[in-house]
């Protein structure tokens, strides 16, 4: 019985959250650890709520996008939040982002955006193939936009700099 009292009396002072001596519970919260319910997640690039989809994409110097499939629900508002991550200049390596609608021919379009370098690879004779897209952002640039999701299908996403638009790709799904 003396051993156990001193057990007890040790596991009093290390403050655990729960202590059960001979019958009689001692409940004490420990002072200084939180309960890891409390420790916030990190935010993905992508939050959802009931009305809102905000998406954040990264573009970097391998000409990869950090997301590639975006999905919605008709109706709800998307804000995308474009930065170019890398570090080559701008006129080497710059990203933005083009939702074109549903059946356009993407590689159709990706070549005429070739010849629009005046007007940041948007070519205005395409622009009844565009739903929305950012500015053309170069090192450590960024841009934002925010339209409502379109009718439920399948929409096409690209980077229009010359020579992305084969790796730099997604699908936004509306559901
Ligand atoms: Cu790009």
């Amino acid at each position: 019985m003396k051993k156990i009292s001193i057990i007890c009396a040790v596991a009093i002072v290390s403050a655990t959250a729960l202590i059960s001596c001979g019958g009689n519970e001692t409940k004490e919260q420990p002072v200084t650890e939180q309960p890891t319910s409390m420790v916030e997640e990190p935010v993905g690039p992508i939050v959802t709520t009931d009305s809102t989809v905000t998406v954040h994409i990264e573009g970097d110097d391998q000409m990869k996008y950090n997301v590639n499939e975006i999905t919605a629900k008709a109706g709800q508002k998307i804000t995308i939040h474009i930065k170019n991550v890398g570090k080559l200049p701008k006129e080497a390596m710059a990203h933005n982002f083009v939702l074109l609608k549903s059946g356009t021919d993407v590689a159709a379009y990706a070549e005429k955006a070739i010849a629009a370098k005046d007007v940041e690879y948007i070519p205005a004779s395409e622009s009844d193939k565009v739903i929305a897209h950012t500015k053309m952002v170069g090192p450590g640039e960024s841009d934002t936009i925010s339209f409502d999701a379109p009718a439920a299908g399948k929409y096409d996403y690209i980077c229009s700099f010359p020579g992305h638009y084969g790796i730099m790709k997604g699908v936004l799904i509306v559901q």
